[in-house]
């Protein structure tokens, strides 16, 4: 008669020999193999190609996915780590960076630029605005123009998106103020004949010439219109994937890619997976397209 410790012992050293020997065939595993294994997750075999990226930068268009992110200081805001992601080399007038803080970093608004108006959009982490209002993830800043007392202190491993453009004002409508505020108190609108929920980050004041938009999709919705417009975007897709037409080109994205639209590039989004895309969307607006990048009287 075998003793019941003998025969679990057995079964720890079957199991022990099986387990060695999967772990082991699958190290020794051909392409192939590795293929049938992970039908599924073919995305580990293009992200660890050799000088393989999913950006393409074109004339009318950019895509800049996050094996392509290079990192510098933030000019003006020490510590911060930033990708610029969108500027004027590429034909926009704003410009577009993903920051990341490696410790906690107390900045100026607009830092030293001169007539340079900023937003920013908090992604995770805090924070911390004029007046101890402190923004969570979906928290935003407006920072006007000229706004050089306003400080921020950025807390350790915070994650933001900053837009940077030069100020236009028109004649009549004044400067528009600070703004320090959450995305949950904006109200959410479906424009007339579309599907998505739209969010207005700024106020539709004339002062303002650009507008920051979050906008929603379940998987399956899309744009109704295939949009051409004079325009300029600046884009992060925040949560999601789907299909994004740029031009003539129907390119996949997915949470984490960037894209610059240049004015009347035709542009159209449909929603794929299993969660809600949300996108954060720059659009310059109130200013009359005759003068695209003068002051307008
Ligand atoms: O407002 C817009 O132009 C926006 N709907 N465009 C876009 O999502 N590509
Ligand atoms: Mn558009």
């Amino acid at each position: 008669m075998v003793s019941t410790e003998l025969r679990a012992l057995v079964w720890v050293l079957v199991f022990a020999i099986i387990g060695y020997a999967t772990v082991f065939a699958a190290a020794d595993a051909t392409v192939y193999e590795q293929i049938r294994a992970s039908r599924s997750r073919s995305w580990s075999f293009f992200s660890s190609l050799p000088g393989a990226t999913r950006s393409v930068v074109r004339d009318n268009y950019a895509l800049v996915t996050p094996e392509s992110h290079v990192y510098a200081d933030l000019p003006g805001w020490p510590r911060i780590a930033a990708a610029c992601l969108i500027s004027p080399a590429m034909g926009s007038h704003f410009s577009m960076y993903l920051a990341f803080s490696s410790s906690e970093v107390e900045v100026k608004g607009c830092g030293s630029l001169q007539d340079v108006e900023r937003f920013i959009y908090v992604i995770e982490g805090e924070v911390v605005g004029p007046n101890d209002k402190r923004l969570q993830p979906g928290g935003f800043a407006y920072i006007p123009a000229g706004e050089s007392d306003a400080i921020f202190s950025i807390k350790e491993s915070s994650v933001f998106l900053v837009y940077d453009r030069q100020y236009q004002s028109m004649a009549g409508e004044g400067v528009p103020p600070l703004i320090v505020d959450h995305q949950d108190n904006i109200q959410v609108e479906v424009p007339d004949g579309e599907v998505f929920r739209l969010r207005r980050l700024l106020p539709m004041s004339k002062s303002f010439d650009f507008n920051i938009h979050v906008m929603d999709f379940d998987p399956g919705e899309f744009l109704n219109v295939k949009e051409v417009h004079y325009n300029q975007h600046g884009l992060l897709l925040l949560t999601g994937m789907g299909v994004y037409r740029l031009g003539d080109d129907y390119i996949p994205v997915t949470a984490g890619d960037a894209i610059y639209m240049a004015p009347f590039v035709p542009q159209w989004f449909g929603a794929l997976g299993k969660e809600i895309s949300r996108y954060i969307i720059y659009k310059d607006t109130n200013r009359n397209p005759l003068f695209p990048s003068a002051t307008c009287v």
